[in-house]
């Protein structure tokens, strides 16, 4: 089991919990282990088969311990077998509507019988909602503005998760009879931050066998469809995984048809409209003829364009790109040389400053920034101006051990509710490289979320905004901020913005990467870890960077030390 459908099923737990009306305390623990497990990078199936002791995890103790052992043992366990057979699948559906929550879903359930969306619809719809004992007029309204919204997202995952479910299922396909190629397309070959579902497409002596083969994957929780190309089943994680088989002669056309996307096929279908040729998942045809579709760069061939890397299919710019300049020779990870934003156990990270030095050592970085919270993050034991320059201190001291890798002393400091710096200049100034960001008062008006990002950009010294703008994917919007104006502040004061290279995160998104490339912002790529492994990341944040159109030289970090330190000598 992978560790996001160990979560998933904490997730599902404590939703059933709750709608059973257990102890909040119990309920809330199993949240927190699933939080923890979807943000843990190892795979937890290792943990155990190395021997290691879960209860090393935060949040994690005997109970919860023995349940993930059972769980990755037997796939399942006792508790979620009993509460499932309590209570009709569907329940699950209701505890995604905003605006109801699992005390009010049971309510429903128990006085109204409603059981399904569609049940809870037709009882909005009748204003028996209303009439309830702890409801009213206001709550029925906010249930259907939820239902309206549950209805229209269905369930997506993180790209990071989804890498994970394509590397098991190759390994599980790698062994399937017959199997030649095997490559996954969609979504999730574009590095689109949430994965819808997953489509899977090979080629194979016997379809047949390959496709039973597929079906038996231990991530199936049930098969949705089989026909003799084609078959779709509903992954343990939650979303779909289409498997098609492809014929070999028609392999790079259906790669590039199924990799989509919609709008990037839509423009291609025009384009060979115009040209008096016809292209679908077969081939691009000149009348009978297939003149391409043995392979991608072939069908681009045929329709005069050169092969467009899958992060850019998105009809954005990339067919602009290919007309005019050309398209961009894309970041890539080798080409990163350092990570400006991370934490220690200074405050909330997991390793010393001396363990990340040596697993930065070990990615072979020429520098990194060590950037613990500063004093208003009270939960992370964000340090005080004596704290800080008391740890600036000792990371001289490691670096005085330490040859090859630049150590900056940094900090990210906070950007205070009422505006301002969470340290004083005269502390911040002793600093080499310091990262600003919001963590409080997230819900202040644009203006004044605004003013306090462009305020941080103009003191001078401030390196580089941190998460500029809050979001976390699937679970917390954006704050409201004017980007255009916080990234015209930085091409002024030439300042970087970061690219928050943490899956959940990826802050700069895409178009706004591509937005501070225009503007001559640079980016600074960064993961934010808290623990080594958390370093990994770095990839998510390239894939994110490569979306946006970013070359190596649109990003800061991927300068040598020397071009490095000229660009911090030069901060306004
Ligand atoms: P997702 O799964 O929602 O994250 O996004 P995709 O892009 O993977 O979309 P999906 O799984 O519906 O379809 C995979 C690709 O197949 C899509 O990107 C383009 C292609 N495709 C699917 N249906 C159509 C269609 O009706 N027209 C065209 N032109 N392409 C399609
Ligand atoms: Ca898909
Ligand atoms: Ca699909
Ligand atoms: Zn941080």
């Amino acid at each position: 089991m992978t560790n996001t459908e160990i979560a998933a099923v904490f997730e599902q737990l404590a939703d059933l919990l709750e709608f059973q009306g257990a102890n909040p305390f119990r309920i809330r623990a199993y949240r927190t282990a699933a939080r923890t497990i979807g943000n843990m990078v190892e795979p937890l199936a290792q943990w155990l088969e190395s021997g290691r002791d879960l209860r090393e995890l935060p949040g994690i103790g005997d109970d919860l311990a023995e349940k993930i052992a059972t769980l990755v043992a037997t796939g399942t366990l006792p508790l979620l077998e009993e509460l499932k057979a309590e209570y009709p699948p569907s329940v699950l559906d209701l505890l995604r509507v905003q605006g109801l929550g699992p005390k009010r879903a049971a309510v429903l359930y128990r006085e109204l019988n409603v059981q399904t969306l569609q049940d809870l619809a037709a009882a909005c719809e009748a204003h028996r909602i209303r009439n309830l004992k702890g409801f009213g007029a206001k709550t029925e309204e906010n249930i259907v503005k939820g239902l309206q919204a549950a209805m229209e997202h269905a369930l997506r995952i993180l790209w990071y998760q989804a890498d994970q479910l394509v590397s098991d299922l190759r390994d599980h396909l790698a062994s399937a009879p017959g199997l030649k190629r095997c490559e996954p397309a969609g979504s999730y070959r574009r590095g689109k931050e949430t994965v819808g579902d997953l489509d899977i497409l090979v080629t194979a002596d016997d379809p047949q066998a390959v496709m039973t083969h597929f079906q038996h994957f231990r991530g199936v929780r049930r098969v949705l469809a089989e026909g003799t190309t084609k078959a779709a089943v509903e992954l343990q994680a939650g979303i779909n995984a289409d498997l098609r088989v492809v014929p070999e002669e028609s392999f790079g056309a259906a790669l590039q048809y199924f990799t989509g996307s919609k709008e990037h096929n839509v423009v291609l279908r025009g384009m060979a409209k115009d040209r008096g040729l016809k292209i679908n998942e077969y081939g691009v045809y000149r009348g009978e003829e297939r003149i391409a579709g043995e392979d991608e760069v072939g069908v681009y061939a045929a329709l005069d364009l050169p092969w467009i890397l899958p992060e850019l299919r998105e009809s954005r710019w990339e067919f602009d790109w290919a007309a005019g300049e050309g398209l961009p020779d894309l970041i890539r990870l080798e080409d990163i040389r350092g990570d400006l934003h991370m934490h220690t156990t200074w405050t909330d990270g997991m390793a010393t400053v001396e363990e990340m030095v040596a697993a930065a050592q070990s990615r072979g970085y020429a520098y990194i920034a060590i950037t613990d919270h500063s004093q208003r993050v009270t939960v992370a034991g964000g340090l005080n101006a004596e704290k800080v320059l008391r740890q600036w201190e000792a990371i001289d001291r490691a670096a005085a051990n330490i040859s090859g890798l630049h150590i900056l002393k940094g900090i990210e400091v906070d950007i205070l509710e009422q505006g301002g710096l969470d340290l004083p200049d005269e502390v911040l100034a002793q600093a080499d490289w310091v990262v600003a960001s919001v963590h409080f008062g997230q819900n202040q008006s644009r203006e004044q979320i605004t003013r306090r990002i462009v305020d941080a950009l103009r003191n001078p010294c401030v390196s580089a905004i941190a998460h500029p703008t809050g979001r976390l994917i699937g679970e917390r919007a954006a704050y409201e901020v004017d980007l255009e104006i916080v990234l015209e502040t930085a091409a002024e004061c030439g300042k970087a913005m970061e690219l928050n290279a943490h899956p959940r995160r990826l802050d700069l998104n895409d178009t706004a990467c591509a937005a501070a490339k225009r503007l001559g912002v640079p980016i600074v790529i960064s993961t934010d870890a808290h623990s080594i492994k958390g370093l990994d990341a770095m990839r998510y944040g390239v894939m994110q960077a490569r979306r946006g159109g970013l070359t190596a030289r649109n990003v800061l970090n991927t300068r040598s030390w020397s071009e490095f330190r000229r660009f911090l000598a030069s901060r306004r």
